[in-house]
């Protein structure tokens, strides 16, 4: 029955291969090629495009479940994976939110090597918050909110790490996963906002129904609020629970890259999120790097589920020290 509802599609194959080995030099590489390269560039991630991915996803304006601005999105979402990767594949579901309304979900997959068993996982969500309940003005509780930073950033980041795939050979498998649903969690003004499992609704039916079945990967990394002016990312509570040697590896990686002042080695709160069921039911140890500060009453970003997440509100440097710390942890995998 399952299956029926798992509405997978793939949407290229080897075709796609052998174009996207072009690598930058111009030359034609073979994948199958036995000549080890002993010289590997790390590339570098251009906070430029990043930003620029970023406004792509806000211009459709709000990517909430249902909305035909959703639709358009997860369009361009699967097309732009599609140029860079060997292969897309979107899972299509529909959920039960904490309210009771149906929602269409789209998870959307892009595959590095889909050969290869030793895979690292990268994920983001890419839907935004349908309401604005931190919002300080209380006619914004139920306006959809833009997700700048909540959402947009951490696929943005994802779509320009995707984007350096596709220009230089690598041997690890990757897989960027845009997760849906993450965002419609209860609403804070709801008579029942306890209520467990609202959050994270596409990952949670990944983790059940993985694209592959049987899928595995070494660790996950989850990107969720990665652009904010002065970002610090701590040590969040479940992937510490789950995954303490993936945050100390990243932690690591980031120090010695520069991004000591993001990358803070101090506890951080336990954020329940789409990484909590990757761990939980596909047992891959993921991380969440997720913008914590103690500053604010719900200890994110200022402008967490806001009216102002907005782009004025996202910082190039930010971007810059997250991804390349994650370029430089795929390199040296
Ligand atoms: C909770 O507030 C329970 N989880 C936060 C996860 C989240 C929301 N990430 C982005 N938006
Ligand atoms: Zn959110």
């Amino acid at each position: 029955m399952n299956l029926l509802i798992n509405n997978i599609i793939i949407l290229s194959t080897l075709l796609i291969t052998t174009v996207a080995c072009d690598n930058s030099t111009g030359k034609k590489e073979n994948s199958n090629s036995i000549k080890k390269e002993n010289k590997v560039t790390i590339p570098s991630f251009n906070s430029d495009s990043a930003y620029y991915y970023i406004k792509r996803q806000i211009d459709f304006g709000p990517r909430v479940p249902n909305m035909s601005s959703h639709k358009q999105c997860a369009k361009y979402l699967t097309e732009t994976l599609n140029r860079f990767s060997d292969t897309v594949y979107i899972q299509e579901t529909t959920a039960t939110a904490f309210d009771g309304t149906n929602l269409n979900l789209i998870n959307i997959i892009g595959s590095f090597n889909p050969e290869n068993r030793n895979r690292i996982l990268l994920a983001a969500h890419w839907d935004t918050r349908p309401f604005a309940d931190k919002d300080p003005n209380p006619d914004n509780f139920y306006t959809p909110i833009d997700g700048a930073n909540d959402g947009a950033s951490g696929v943005a980041v994802l779509l320009e790490i995707a984007r350096l795939l596709s220009k230089t050979h690598i041997e690890i498998g990757v897989d960027i996963i845009l997760f849906d649903g993450e965002d419609y969690g209860v609403h804070s003004k709801h008579e029942n906002k306890y209520k467990d499992d609202t959050w994270a609704l596409g990952s949670q039916y990944w983790s059940k129904n993985p694209h592959i079945s049987n899928y595995n990967a070494r660790f996950g990394i989850l990107l969720d609020m990665v652009g904010a002016y002065e970002a610090t990312f701590k040590h969040e509570g479940y992937s510490m629970y789950y995954a303490p040697n993936i945050v100390r590896k990243v932690w690591e990686t980031a120090r010695h890259s520069g991004f000591e002042d993001y990358f803070i080695n101090r506890k951080g709160g336990f954020i329940m999120d789409d990484h909590y069921y990757i761990n939980k039911y596909r047992n891959i140890p993921t991380i969440n790097i997720i913008h914590q500060e103690a500053s604010t009453e719900h200890g994110f970003f200022k402008y967490w589920h806001t009216t102002e997440d907005t782009i004025d509100k996202i910082c190039k440097n930010t971007l810059n020290a997250v991804g390349q710390t994650v370029v430089n942890i795929i390199f040296q995998e």
